[in-house]
């Protein structure tokens, strides 16, 4: 498929501002993938479609994941903002023919990040945060973070993500303790 055959389909699946916010997403993906060594057009498509469940019905979401014989832990049942990156990889892998699994895997741990992540998986992550479309109080921080090194950066934002989760009274997905929890041993024992 050619990328304007996949944003064909995600126009028509997105809102205006989540089709934008994906197109945003792909091209700081893009600049991070130059700047820190990983594939562009890899980074590219990955940024494209990470939010293409975004917007479906949560019974879509749910079957999306069921057909692809996935069972939600508890946490992930009583978090319905986690199935769309769940469903989202399940959807490039069976609609879209994506058959490069650093793709699918971007896409499928963009919300929640986890341990031993690839160099494309926190480039995704990080973009998502610092695309040219957000505009959350400390996103400025957060850019100059991006460009002073990912590991610091990838830092930061689970630190922001905890954080938030935590004082807004959500449950902390295991995968983002995992992400946490490696960068900081990795940081004692340097
Ligand atoms: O899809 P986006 O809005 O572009 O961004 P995203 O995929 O990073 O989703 C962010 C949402 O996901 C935000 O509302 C917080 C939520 N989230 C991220 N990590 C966790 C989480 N929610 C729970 N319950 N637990 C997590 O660990
Ligand atoms: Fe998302
Ligand atoms: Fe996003």
């Amino acid at each position: 498929m050619t990328i304007n055959a996949y944003k064909r389909i995600l126009m028509e699946r997105l809102t205006e501002k989540r089709y934008l916010h994906s197109l945003a997403v792909a091209d700081e993906a893009v600049r991070l993938a130059k700047k820190y060594g990983a594939d562009p057009d890899k980074a590219y498509l990955a940024g494209l479609l990470h939010d293409c469940m975004k917007d479906a019905p949560k019974e879509e979401m749910l079957q999306t994941i069921e057909r692809f014989g996935i069972i939600l832990t508890d946490i992930e049942k009583s978090s319905p903002k986690l199935w769309h990156a769940i469903a989202g990889a399940c959807f490039v892998r069976r609609q879209l023919d994506i058959e490069d699994g650093e793709i699918v895997r971007a896409i499928r741990y963009h919300t929640t990040a986890r341990k031993d992540m690839s160099l494309l998986e926190k480039i995704l992550y990080l973009a998502d945060f610092t695309s040219s479309d957000r505009d959350y109080p400390g996103v400025e921080d957060m850019r100059k973070a991006v460009d002073a090194g990912l590991e610091r950066a990838m830092t930061e934002a689970l630190t922001f993500t905890i954080v938030d989760l935590a004082q807004s009274g959500h449950a902390i997905h295991p995968d983002t303790i995992g992400a946490y929890n490696q960068i900081m041993l990795q940081k004692a024992e340097a």
